[in-house]
């Protein structure tokens, strides 16, 4: 346990987190927030990105007494290889997941499972024709055929550049060209970036950062985009429904079962084997009243955009779900999901179960899915936690707080929808100034911020500036708790907005998907560039990600910027120690890429700098500020 007693007050906005601290105090459970304590003051020569430990010739640490490594590497080109590195895993995250789902869409095309299975038709036939594949008169599964074929080859070297670069405005493209950064494959720049980087390589702080903003664009436009539409093409493409959230959406009476991770290809399977019959009617033998599933972090984002299955909450709320003592097992596919849940689980009766060989945590029993056995798989983790009903201490079970509603499922198709079938209302509003731009607010928590204190602050600032607010990943759940994300939450808004949302009955903060589906808020604004015939550079519009922590969050960012959206972030990767580095990321990369980054921990005044362009960019657009 951390050495000095933490002032809960201070940790977290919410009562549902401060009271499942006090509660894990009390149960001895060590939390994010012990450990951090345990952990600072951290090291400066990692916070600022120069140490370098690339060769055994080091490790080296650049300070004034010692200005370069043993090979002659100074600070720019350790901090700009150890941030090229750095959103290289948050690439690889993304589009590892991706692949996973174009083997889904191959199994389910060549018939090798019976457990997947197209859901969304016109939307395969839809994105084929948009690649290049032809439908006519062919059967779906042979498109599918096609199309998976084609996703597979964006991960290669050989197409030369990426299947949704058809997405991307004119003008941008020829920048990417221009600059050389237009991504020809996930895997290419990936290696790529890992080649630069050895010891001797690319030893130039620019050319560096150039090849990471390379790398994140093949994250963007092919990884994170090609996942998110084929999990629609798989399981449905999300249109507005109701769901709940909170840890009040975990049932005393009930058999909890917490998915977490990032892939709906599990997550999927669990919901469709929680509600079979069979197992109902063998949780009511145990003396549960039935089987209650509900999602944690990116996972639970898709299962609550499709299927409207409750959030218990975000990042870092996954420790204190398991606090309540009523959760009999987490299942969890990967990414972002701490390795303390094991120790956290352990204290109570709570059983994790990991699905994917490149993501096991030990203590916790591995049932591994694959195309063929996902059903099978999903039974017998259903079954496990049914079992272990019997073993929890009710006496420990303390759930807090009421669910709050919220409104989910906003796809761009949804959107459209909404619409009336054209975008033409939209940019209306926003030549109107009614909706005088638009931010994507994406991204985590980090235990160094009072817990969704930034989220949910920018989010209300902006929204009262009449700014159209866009949510994905773990900042969804902190709108959906403070009451956002539901058409009432119009009164928190701006006039304009307030009619906009008012007249087509949706909140003025809209959530939009998981962290890859940060891929359909980049076709939003492509396809918004496009209507305009301008640059995505050129609109209202910009990115944040408050209280980040990831490389995914990093790389996410970092494709933003290098698409033309102006990013800001809470607080700055470890890019301090080179002034190359970040002068480049706070305003040279503006010059190259029409963006750059902006950063400030206060939301308040975060949402003014982002009003402040919100303004320069309606301005050059000859629209009123
Ligand atoms: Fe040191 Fe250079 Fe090796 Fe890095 S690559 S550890 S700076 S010698
Ligand atoms: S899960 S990357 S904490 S959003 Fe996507 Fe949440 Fe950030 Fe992970």
């Amino acid at each position: 346990m951390a050495e000095k007693k933490l002032n809960i007050d201070e940790l977290s906005i919410w009562d549902d987190a401060k009271q499942m601290l006090r509660k894990a105090e009390k149960d001895g459970v060590e939390t994010a927030w012990d450990r951090l304590q345990q952990q600072s003051p951290h090291c400066q020569f990692g916070e600022s990105g120069v140490c370098c430990r690339i060769c055994t010739m080091g490790p080296c640490r650049i300070s004034k007494k010692a200005p370069r490594g043993v090979c002659g590497a100074d600070a720019d080109v350790i901090v700009a290889r150890n941030f090229g590195r750095f959103v290289t895993g948050g690439a690889a995250g993304h589009s590892d997941h991706g692949r996973d789902c174009i083997e889904a869409l191959h199994a389910v095309a060549h018939g090798e499972t019976a457990d997947y299975s197209i859901k969304d038709t016109e939307k395969l036939l839809r994105i084929a024709e948009e690649v290049g594949i032809s439908t006519e008169n062919r059967e779906p599964l042979e498109v599918a055929k096609d199309l998976a074929a084609d996703f597979f080859e964006n991960y290669g070297s050989t197409k030369g550049e990426v299947s949704f670069i058809c997405r991307v405005p004119e003008k941008r493209q020829k920048l990417w060209a221009e600059l050389g950064i237009t991504p020809r494959g996930v895997d290419r720049e990936i290696a790529e970036m890992m080649h630069r980087t050895h010891m001797g390589c690319d030893n130039d702080a620019a050319n560096t950062m150039l090849h990471a903003a390379r790398t994140c664009l093949a994250d963007g436009w092919a990884g994170s985009m090609i996942a998110t539409e084929v999990s629609d093409i798989l399981f449905g493409t999300p249109t507005p429904r109701k769901a709940r959230v909170n840890l009040g959406v975990i049932k005393k009476d009930q058999v909890n079962i917490l998915v977490h991770g990032h892939n709906p290809i599990v997550s999927e399977k669990i919901l469709e084997a929680v509600n079979e019959a069979e197992f109902i009617a063998l949780a009511k033998e145990k003396g549960a009243a039935g089987i209650n599933l509900a999602g944690l972090c990116c996972t639970g984002n898709e299962l609550m955009m499709r299927q409207g299955i409750p959030m218990a909450g975000n990042h870092l709320m996954t420790e204190l779900a398991i606090v309540t003592g009523a959760v009999e097992l987490i299942v969890v596919d990967y990414q972002c999901i701490m390795p303390s849940l094991v120790q956290v689980g352990s204290c109570y009766h709570t059983k994790m179960v990991t699905t994917a060989d490149k993501a096991r945590f030990t203590g916790a029993e591995h049932i591994k899915f694959e195309m063929h056995n996902g059903m099978e798989q999903a039974r017998k983790v259903v079954r496990m936690a049914i079992e272990r009903y019997g073993m929890r201490d009710q006496a420990r079970v303390e759930i807090p707080g009421e669910p709050v509603d919220i409104v989910t499922g906003f796809s761009n198709e949804a959107i459209l929808q909404a619409l009336g079938g054209s975008l033409d209302p939209l940019i209306e509003a926003i030549k109107a100034g009614k909706i005088r731009g638009v931010v994507g607010i994406v991204g985590c928590n980090n235990p160094k911020y009072k817990h969704d204190y930034c989220n949910v602050n920018l989010t209300r600032e902006l929204i009262k500036k009449d700014i159209l607010v866009i949510v994905t990943g773990c900042v969804t759940i902190a709108a959906g708790k403070a009451g956002l994300l539901v058409p009432e939450a119009i009164d928190q808004a701006g006039p304009g907005l307030q009619e906009i949302c008012g007249a087509l009955g949706i909140p003025p903060v809209i959530h939009m998907g998981s962290c890859v589906d940060n891929a359909r808020i980049l076709q939003l604004c492509a396809l918004l560039a496009n209507e305009l015939g301008v640059d995505i550079s050129d609109l209202p519009v910009a990115a944040s990600s408050p209280e980040w922590y990831s490389e995914k969050a990093a790389a996410i960012g970092t494709y933003a910027v290098a698409s033309g959206i102006y990013t800001h972030l809470g607080h700055p990767p470890n890019i301090t120690g080179s002034e190359v580095v970040a002068n480049l990321a706070l305003s040279g990369l503006d010059d190259l890429v029409g963006a750059c980054f902006l950063i400030e921990p206060d939301p308040f005044k975060a949402a003014d700098l982002i009003d402040e362009r919100i303004k320069s960019k309606r301005t050059a657009l000859g629209l009123g500020a």
